[in-house]
């Protein structure tokens, strides 16, 4: 397996030369940030990003995200175009040498929380979600969410999440159907692997419906088109805030088919209620057992790409919430030390 780290890029206050320092940093996971959902990824952007991260020692073998348009998720006619240019947008960063392609299909928002910030005792601050907090946002009182309040006009936000909330789940779900039917083959042909992101947190918030939440889920999307290119990143931290997620067992069903391409491994605190707070990665300042985790992916032979998932902000550091260096590369060299000593307390795993 290869270890990876998540790279935003040439604003990104965390440089190429920092990450390559992290021990056993083998590449980064970026996407181009400046092309507008929907449009094609013109090949001399992807080969230019392909080049900086190379000059660095680095790797970009993944690419996180390749986001899917609003109109392929609201199932309108505009998605068959917006299909075909996400095809392009593959068979492009195939001809650059790219192998996977993380993506998800959340409606409106790819990821929620209440607070960017909530301080732990330590005085370190992390991402966090509140339930109340989030249920008592609503369309009469405005939502108003951290790290969205730019994103869109409330006008248009109100519209978007009123039309979701008469969609339900066989309806989203067709609609993924509908997407991976078109898309997996183009990527099978290009030899790149889809990989799913699961939803996060996985619930469904202001009456949307959210497909990509538990291993009943996965099962589903899996099967709609029964394809190793037609993956899965299976994220610790957005399934492990459901209790009810068994991530280790998710790890053994989906990996053992082929069908895990990128891991992310990060812990979260999580209550009964679905209160949750990111923590740092260690297993005993969190809900999960990362060694247990470690451990099933060790067992099932996974050879794909894994990165720290978000960290929290230690040691002083301001930058983008959830991606600053120092915790995520503490949480990196913990996964290594996991890593090395269950691959070598046994001799006959990969
Ligand atoms: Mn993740």
């Amino acid at each position: 397996m290869k270890m990876t780290f998540r790279w935003y890029g040439e604003s990104d206050p965390v440089t190429l030369q920092y990450i390559r320092q992290i021990p056993g940093m083998t590449g980064v996971v970026s996407a181009i940030y400046d092309i507008p959902v929907g449009e094609v990824w013109p090949l001399e952007k992807i080969a230019e990003l392909k080049a900086t991260v190379n000059a660095h020692g680095l790797d970009l073998d993944v690419i996180e995200s390749v986001p899917v348009h609003e109109d392929i998720k609201r199932g309108l006619p505009s998605r068959d175009h917006l299909i075909d240019n996400y095809g392009q947008t593959l068979r492009n960063l195939a001809a650059c040498g790219i192998k996977v392609v993380c993506y998800n299909f959340m409606p409106v928002f790819d990821w929620t929380r209440s607070t960017l910030a909530m301080e732990l005792p330590d005085g370190s601050t992390t991402l966090a979600f509140d339930v109340a907090v989030i249920e008592q946002a609503n369309l009469d009182n405005g939502i108003s969410l951290p790290g969205w309040d730019v994103s869109y006009e409330p006008e248009t936000l109100k519209a978007l999440i009123t039309e979701y909330a008469q969609v339900d789940e066989a309806t989203l779900r067709e609609r993924l159907a509908y997407f991976l039917e078109r898309i997996i083959p183009v990527a099978r042909d290009a030899g790149i692997k889809m990989a799913l992101h699961p939803d996060d947190p996985p619930r469904s918030m202001f009456g949307m419906p959210r497909v990509v939440k538990n291993r009943e889920d996965l099962a589903q999307v899996m099967a709609m088109v029964d394809d190793p290119a037609n993956g899965l990143t299976l994220c610790s931290g957005s399934l492990g805030a459901d209790l009810g997620n068994d991530i280790p067992s998710l790890v053994r069903e989906f990996g053992s088919q082929g069908r895990i391409h990128f891991a992310h491994l990060r812990n979260v605190k999580v209550n009964e209620a679905g209160d949750f707070h990111e923590t740092a990665h260690r297993s005993e300042d969190g809900s999960l057992d990362m060694a247990e985790i470690v451990k099933a992916y060790v067992e099932t032979g996974f050879g794909g790409y894994y990165r720290p998932d978000h960290g929290r902000m230690i040691w002083g550091e301001t930058g983008k919430p959830g991606y600053g260096l120092y915790d995520r590369a503490l949480g990196a060299v913990y996964l290594n030390g996991l890593w090395e000593g269950i691959r070598k307390g046994m001799p006959t795993a990969q």
